[in-house]
């Protein structure tokens, strides 16, 4: 069996995992299972850590005492095989009261209550030591354009997230927040659906500094959007403060399949980005490679913990060529002929202006000719590149 790289640290939500596999047109296939028998059975194939949302350990209208007895069992079970919980997330997307939204429903007692429950799970976040807060809007949309004021809808979003983040300043928690965005469903439309809408969507906020992305594989490729693309842009801001890694084909209903079943080659530029960084140096992802994925609606419980060896064993094959792909001397030729070192090369001189480069003896648009037919016969050998990365990626080297 190929191993799992044990550097790494993977993470789950006990969603993923625990998800009795209903859907829209089929009922369950599996029974419920206990979080704490989910912490066991991760640890056992090597997580690291877990996550969740509020009402994936504590149902829904727990009675305090409930909850503690939950918590504490719980606790035990982090305790006894050595799991964190980097991350904790709310739900605000289940009950029929949020089916207009949370922090953006047009109603705004929804708006006040989803803030309470938000905050409420910061808190045991806090107490459990979780250094993200995910918050995904699955709800926050609409189906229909005149039944949304996007404005206010914009207005009350930014105002929810920043209360959120003043609250945990205030508190002291050191925590930061990852907006996770995803363009449909369970809304027809879906407020900030992709990783770009949500990184200038931070960009209007009063408490920006600690808020940032957790962007997900299959929802950027729903969007028909180039996942490792749109990382490298949140890493390029800043903004990577934790990920969801999945399967998808394509723009569809959200699969949630195993990470590397869905786009393959892309799974293995995400890989080598999140391993060996930009090629030419710049900010590193550090955080957990966590999963956010469901095992089929065909598999058995057996077939549950196959599933999430599978994400963790992609993840460490991926890795292990991608570091291969790297230290390839033809590739790193190939990096060359492709102009990669050039690209980090700044444009102009340091202290260059921007106008000399209009200054000409001759004729200047004879000279833009003549320069761009010179410039353009350039071949960049990317093709060449790319088949050595597939050679890497099927072992064929
Ligand atoms: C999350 C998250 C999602 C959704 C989804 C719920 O917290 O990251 O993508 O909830 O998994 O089914
Ligand atoms: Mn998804
Ligand atoms: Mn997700
Ligand atoms: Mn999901």
């Amino acid at each position: 069996m190929p191993t799992t790289l044990a550097q790494v640290p993977f993470t789950f939500g006990l969603w993923t995992v625990g998800w009795s596999a209903q859907d829209p047109f089929g009922d369950a296939t599996r029974a419920p299972i206990d979080p704490v028998e989910s912490v066991h059975r991760l640890a056992e194939l090597g997580a690291s850590g877990v996550t969740f949302h509020d009402d994936d350990l504590v149902p829904l209208g727990a009675s305090t005492a409930d909850r503690d007895a939950t918590l504490a069992r719980f606790r035990a079970a982090l305790e006894k095989t050595g799991l964190t919980v980097p991350m904790v997330t709310t739900n605000t997307f289940s009950h029929p009261v949020f089916k207009d939204g949370a922090l953006t429903s047009n109603d705004r007692g929804v708006r006040r209550l989803a803030l309470r429950k938000v905050m409420r799970q910061v808190e045991l976040g806090a107490e459990l030591g979780a250094a993200t807060f995910v918050m995904w809007g699955g709800r926050e949309g609409a189906e229909y354009d005149g039944a949304k004021d996007h404005k206010a809808a914009l207005d009350r979003y930014a105002e929810g997230v920043d209360a959120v983040a003043s609250f945990i300043k205030e508190r002291g928690y050191g925590m930061r927040i990852a907006l996770e965005p995803k363009p449909n469903e369970p809304r027809g439309d879906i407020l900030l659906p992709t990783v770009g809408h949500a990184l200038g969507f931070i960009s209007t906020l009063e408490h920006g500094d600690i808020v940032g992305l957790n962007p997900e594989v299959g929802h950027e490729q729903m969007a028909g959007l180039n996942f490792t693309a749109g990382i490298s842009q949140a890493l390029w801001q800043g903004k990577l403060f934790h990920i969801d890694l999945n399967g998808q084909h394509g723009p569809r209903f959200d699969q949630d399949l195993v990470f590397g079943h869905g786009d393959l080659l892309s799974a293995f530029f995400t890989v080598d980005l999140l391993e060996n960084g930009f090629p030419g140096g710049g900010p590193r992802y550090d955080g957990p490679r966590h999963f956010d994925y469901k095992p089929s609606r065909t598999e058995d419980l057996e077939g549950v913990w196959v599933s999430a060896a599978a994400n963790m064993e992609a993840y460490s094959l991926l890795a292990e060529r991608a570091v291969a792909f790297r230290a390839d001397p033809q590739v790193q030729e190939a990096m060359r002929a492709s102009g990669l070192e050039e690209l980090a090369r700044p444009t102009l001189d340091e202290g260059e202006s921007p106008a000399s480069l209009l200054r000409t003896e001759g004729d200047l648009g004879v000279e833009i000719l003549e320069e761009s037919e010179r410039l353009g016969s350039r071949g960049y050998a990317h093709v060449h590149l790319n088949q050595l990365a597939l050679r890497h990626l099927l072992g064929a080297v």
